[in-house]
């Protein structure tokens, strides 16, 4: 399995702690989203979508999409839920990640660290859905170790990714006990050095 990614991108990184987590081979091609490697038209063959991650199989079918991605890797694993209404709970993390936190979170965190924006130059809705987001996340946090319940699962991979790098967008972690002890519990299951 070949994962096109770049390891600026939370995105990509997804993809790299199942993989390592569940002991998947896989081959790992740097494409430089900030470079625009990834609307060139040798990628755009790849994926018409123009964004990674991309992975390419070994029997050649292709697959974007990171939580699409994430959910075909670690099928039948210990990491999607066996009950399926805990799999349903997860899945909906997952499409609240997409819509409700990675549009706001990590997006700010480009543009302020990758792109040397100042926060002044930023549309204020970064910073108040990003905390909004946070603030979800922290109110469940308060009643469970993980987003899903006591055990760790891609909804904790999928939301790790961007989360415990927001202070790279001016997010303020330390307003979220929860949230920081949950960041150090999902590190230390996926075997990733300290963000912060
Ligand atoms: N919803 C997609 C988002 C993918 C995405 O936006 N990738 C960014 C990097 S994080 C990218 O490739 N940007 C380059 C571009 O759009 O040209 C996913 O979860 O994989």
């Amino acid at each position: 399995m070949k994962i096109y990614g770049d390891r600026i991108s939370g995105n990509c990184l997804k993809l790299k702690w199942v993989c390592d987590h569940l002991a998947l081979p896989y081959d790992w091609i740097d494409i430089d989203v900030v470079g625009g490697e990834t609307r060139t038209p040798d990628f755009l063959a790849l994926n018409p979508w123009g964004q990674v991650p991309t992975v390419v199989f070994a029997d050649g079918r292709t697959l974007a999409q990171s939580n699409a991605i994430i959910r075909y890797l670690a099928r039948a694993s210990a990491l999607i839920p066996a009950d399926d209404f805990a799999a349903a709970q997860m899945d909906a993390w997952l499409f609240w990640e997409q819509y409700s936190h990675e549009p706001y979170i990590a997006v700010r965190r480009f543009q302020m660290t990758y792109l040397g924006k100042s926060a002044d130059a930023l549309d204020p809705k970064l910073e108040a859905r990003g905390y909004a987001a946070l603030d979800a996340m922290e109110s469940k946090l308060t009643e469970t170790r993980y987003l899903v319940g006591a055990e760790i699962s891609l909804a904790d991979v999928a939301l790790l990714a961007y989360t415990r790098f927001a202070h790279e967008g001016g997010f303020d972690l330390g307003r979220y006990p929860a949230i920081t002890r949950w960041i150090g519990d999902g590190e230390r299951h996926l075997g990733l050095t300290p963000a912060r």
